[in-house]
């Protein structure tokens, strides 16, 4: 039976016979922000090359990619993956970029999970 932290306080380490310090001092563990990168519907952009951009940039295979296109397409938008800061703002550069090459509206976007 473990006894409450205020008398455990002011008593040497083990006088609880657990030897418990490093499970009682529990530093906070810091995990850096991550990113929701979202890509937004438009009446213009071809849905294969959607799908495209989801395989490529994303990693998806063919099925899973065409179902979040579509998702995109009847919902307006859609998360499609969640990172670190400098890995959503290369993806979503990747996507704008790709996107403006093939003069396409595509937007992609990224906000804070
Ligand atoms: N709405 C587009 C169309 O009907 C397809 C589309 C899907 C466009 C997803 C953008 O992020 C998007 N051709």
């Amino acid at each position: 039976m473990r006894e409450p932290l205020h008398m455990m306080a002011d008593r040497k380490d083990d006088a609880d016979g657990e030897a418990g310090v490093a499970l009682k001092t529990r530093p906070k563990t810091q995990r850096p922000p991550m990113y929701k990168v979202m890509l937004l519907n438009d009446d213009y952009t071809p849905m294969e090359f959607v799908v495209h951009i989801l395989e490529r940039f994303f990693g998806l295979g063919h099925a899973k990619a065409f179902e979040i296109m579509l998702m995109v397409h009847k919902k307006g938008l859609a998360v499609v993956g969640v990172y670190s800061f400098e890995v959503a703002e290369t993806k979503v550069g990747q996507v704008m970029d790709f996107a403006r090459r093939h003069q396409h509206p595509l937007q992609c976007t990224m906000e804070k999970d």
